[in-house]
């Protein structure tokens, strides 16, 4: 059976989310990123000591985004793009998920809840803020013509993103003016599997 290490509170989101959807079955290791993920035997598996990490028999593999363009690929559950141009623009939009909106998000997220009070920045804060304005107006842009990254249909390429701008919940930051933004993610979100794979 299919191995996914990791816990909801993570990056590991992201890929339970994509096994849920889907559908085929799985383990979940309970692995935490601050203990779990620095024993020797984890290291084995994943060298960097990060979650998450897939095992499907002969293939280990970290990295969130790859790990979910391979279970597209090889699982489907209707997230695989139709056409290989469809598929070039799902790896386009799962590296600039990681490019563009992961960094200031996650200066939010160490600034305002990771570190201790007395190294957190609010400069940081309004940097990041600032930052997030141009990759957001750009997937604002994107999604003016189709509800979904590749047409009319929800893909991989909208759960890479989605999953990436989920963390934003964990900041309480509010992009709610970028209309179409909040229009898809909220589409996003409700999907059953998601609810699934933040409750395991
Ligand atoms: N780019 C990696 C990042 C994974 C990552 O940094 N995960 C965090 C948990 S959210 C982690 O394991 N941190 C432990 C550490 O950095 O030592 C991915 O998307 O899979």
């Amino acid at each position: 059976m299919i191995q996914l290490y990791g816990v909801p509170m993570s990056r590991a989101l992201r890929s339970i989310w994509a096994i849920e959807e889907v559908g085929v079955e799985y383990e979940l290791v309970p692995t935490n990123f601050l203990e779990d993920s620095k024993q020797s035997e984890y290291l084995e598996i994943n060298p960097n000591g990060r979650i998450p990490t897939l095992v499907d028999g002969d293939v280990t593999l970290f990295e969130s985004m790859a790990i979910n363009l391979y279970l597209a690929r090889k699982y489907d559950g209707g997230l695989q793009p139709k056409s290989p141009d469809d598929e070039a623009r799902a790896v386009q939009w799962s590296f600039w998920g990681m490019s563009e909106i992961e960094p200031p998000l996650m200066d939010m997220v160490r600034h305002k809840v990771m570190l201790p009070e007395a190294q957190r920045d609010a400069d940081t804060v309004k940097a990041a803020e600032a930052a997030i304005q141009k990759p957001l107006r750009v997937l604002d842009d994107a999604l003016a013509e189709r509800p979904f990254l590749l047409g009319d249909a929800f893909t991989i390429a909208d759960l890479n993103v989605a999953s990436v701008l989920s963390m934003a919940q964990f900041v309480g930051f509010d992009f709610s003016s970028f209309a179409k933004v909040q229009r898809w993610y909220d589409a996003g979100t409700s999907r059953p599997a998601f609810a699934r794979a933040r409750s395991r």
